[in-house]
């Protein structure tokens, strides 16, 4: 990936684990995966097409469909509304699609590893404000985002888009974002406007917001089902739009994050942290991780929610034997939702949703 300026484009840092350049996709490396809010430098990037530059002088975004007062606004009257600032977890669908690749090949989807998440502080308005100035009608079911990159992916190309239920597009939580860790909304990341939708897959975060849509239906936009859970026999390339689960929450998950990958380490007694993260509007209620197949566990100490938004980080000691140990590490969520324990389970054809118990091969020496 030499030929990619990174940090004249993406503005990121040299230890992205770039998987594409263009459209670019790159995931957070472990280190800043360890903070509680990431870097904007090293924050992950999932892109569907070029990224489009857009001018925020001549922007505006239209608010129509379903709504008494149809609506053009610049950023200045974004800005007369009340600004909020919510800190929240960005996932993508795909995030640990490679573990789902083990299991069996997915062919043309990006092989993500556990970095495909990343932890913002946004700030910017309340959808639910901007959607009060318009009037959504009572026939309206469903809030409709579109952006401007016309990705080649959808056959006709199509402009990146996805949709979420009236409810959660009125919760006080759904913002539209200028600004990420109290700096400008990086080009990268949106600017000048982007969807944040809290708790649901990014897939809804739509950047580069250019339209809002209130409607009877979710959108047609070719992403909203491409972002579907097929049943493991089904082809991707012949599934209709109706033939699998179309995410929305996230679901329970964690990751190792120390030992790293196949590390090489002392036995005895080892810090192993990592973090989890409850998805929708939960939180986590209890990390375990194991250093024998599951025979016994130890509850990991784990951070408080610093809303029901954001992944939660936590560490333990483990006594390790002398030799090759598999770490597992499994989350409960404030449903009492579990992760499976299998990537085979939740296989899927698209690879979105792996929530599968995490496992780590690490070796120990005396
Ligand atoms: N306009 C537009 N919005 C988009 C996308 C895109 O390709 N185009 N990708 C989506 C997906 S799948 C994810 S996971 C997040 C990633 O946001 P990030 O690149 O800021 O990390 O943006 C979402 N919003
Ligand atoms: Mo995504």
């Amino acid at each position: 990936m030499a030929d990619i300026d990174l940090m004249g484009i993406w503005n990121k840092c040299d230890e992205m684990l770039v998987h594409q350049g263009e459209p670019y996709n790159a995931e957070t490396p472990v280190d800043a995966l360890a903070a509680e809010i990431t870097p904007l430098d090293a924050f992950y990037g999932r892109n569907h097409a070029p990224i489009p530059h857009l001018d925020s002088a001549d922007w505006r975004l239209r608010v129509e469909g379903l709504v008494d007062r149809p609506l053009e606004l610049s950023m200045d009257d974004l800005r007369r509304l009340p600004e909020r600032t919510v800190v929240a977890t960005l996932q993508c669908a795909g995030n640990r699609r490679a573990d789902l690749i083990e299991v069996r090949d997915i062919p043309g989807q990006v092989p993500w590893g556990p970095g495909a998440i990343s932890t913002a502080r946004w700030s910017g308005v309340s959808l639910a404000d901007v959607l009060a100035k318009a009037g959504v009608r009572p026939e309206a079911a469903h809030i409709a985002f579109t952006g401007p990159d016309v990705s080649e992916l959808a056959d006709p190309p199509q402009p990146f888009g996805g949709s979420i239920p009236v409810a959660k597009a009125t919760s006080s939580e759904v913002l539209l974002a200028w600004a990420m860790n109290d700096q400008a909304l990086p080009t990268a990341h949106g600017a000048p406007l982007r969807v944040v939708v809290p708790g649901w897959i990014g897939a809804r975060s739509v950047k580069w917001l250019q339209r809002i849509s209130a409607q009877a239906e979710p959108t047609d936009n070719y992403f909203q089902t491409e972002y579907s859970i097929l049943p493991p026999e089904a082809d991707p390339e012949t599934a209709g739009p109706g033939a699998g689960i179309t995410l929305g929450p996230v679901a329970i998950h964690c990751a190792i994050l120390r030992p790293g990958k196949d590390a090489h380490l002392a036995s005895g007694p080892t810090e192993v942290s990592g973090f989890a993260f409850a998805g929708d509007d939960r939180t986590v209620a209890r990390v375990d991780v194991s250093a024998d197949h599951g025979g016994t566990w130890t509850h990991a100490d784990l951070d408080p929610p610093e809303n029901p938004w954001t992944w939660q980080h936590w560490h333990t000691t483990l006594n390790l034997p002398i030799g090759e140990t598999e770490l597992i590490a499994r989350a409960w969520d404030s449903t009492a939702a579990v992760q499976t324990e299998s990537p085979a389970t939740v296989w899927n054809p698209r690879g979105y949703a792996n929530n599968a118990a995490a496992h780590l091969h690490i070796t120990c020496h005396p």
